[in-house]
């Protein structure tokens, strides 16, 4: 059979079981979200407006002000008013438990970008599958500097995205903020490595407790 037969049926085979793009698994390090040498690299998907790469030469008017794992970072702005447009990234995760809390950490970091003054404070709204919560809320006075930061989400679906939504308080392009060093753990693991609120950790609960009760009412 000549080659050529072939090209309709896997043509037809790739329509029929498209290749999946792979979604990220907790947990994740920080070096794994380094943003270096830039944070599409890592796995990020720029969903909103167009977040920056920011390199040791800087951008614009912005000097490279370096993070604590000394490579690149990541940035974006609100601009065109509120809501306007707030620049966005996004990863992928997958096999999560539905129920159960992951903490996320990350170093932020705010710089004045151009327009009439620096907002009153700059954040990301942080999102992990339904559970929208704002990150610190970084004022004037936190200007160029990194700081740690983190929060607990809870999972309500099994693959879901995290994503860095840029927000400052005016919408006016007047802040820019950074991310840097994104990392992803279960956030309350107990010592066989089961999440404690998962499905699976209830199951052995109620195993655990059913042969304690059944072995109380034989002693009886
Ligand atoms: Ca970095
Ligand atoms: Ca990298």
């Amino acid at each position: 059979m000549k080659i050529i037969w072939l090209l309709p049926i896997l043509v037809a085979t790739s329509l029929l079981f498209p290749i999946e793009a792979t979604a990220a698994t907790v947990p994740e390090a920080a070096a794994v979200n380094d943003m270096d040498p830039c944070f599409t690299d890592d796995g990020w998907v720029n969903s909103v407006g167009s977040f920056d790469c920011l390199g040791v030469a800087g951008l614009n008017s912005h000097t490279f002000l370096t993070p604590p794992d000394g490579n690149n970072y990541a940035g974006g702005v609100q601009y065109s008013g509120v809501p306007g447009i707030s620049e966005t990234i996004m990863k992928s995760y997958t096999n999560l438990v539905i129920g159960a809390e992951y903490t996320v950490e990350w170093y932020i970091m705010r710089d004045t970008v151009q327009g009439s003054g620096l907002a009153a404070e700059s954040w990301f709204e942080v999102t992990l599958c339904s559970d929208q919560q704002d990150s610190l809320r970084l004022t004037p006075g936190d200007l160029r500097s990194w700081t740690l930061d983190s929060l607990t989400f809870t999972a309500d679906a099994t693959t879901c995205d995290l994503s860095f939504r840029a927000r400052n308080t005016t919408g006016d392009n007047s802040s820019w903020v950074f991310v840097d060093g994104v990392s992803i753990q279960d956030s309350l693991i107990n010592p066989v490595g089961i999440p404690v609120n998962s499905p699976l950790a209830l199951l052995l609960m109620a195993l655990l407790l059913g042969g304690f009760g059944w072995a109380v009412l034989r002693r009886n």
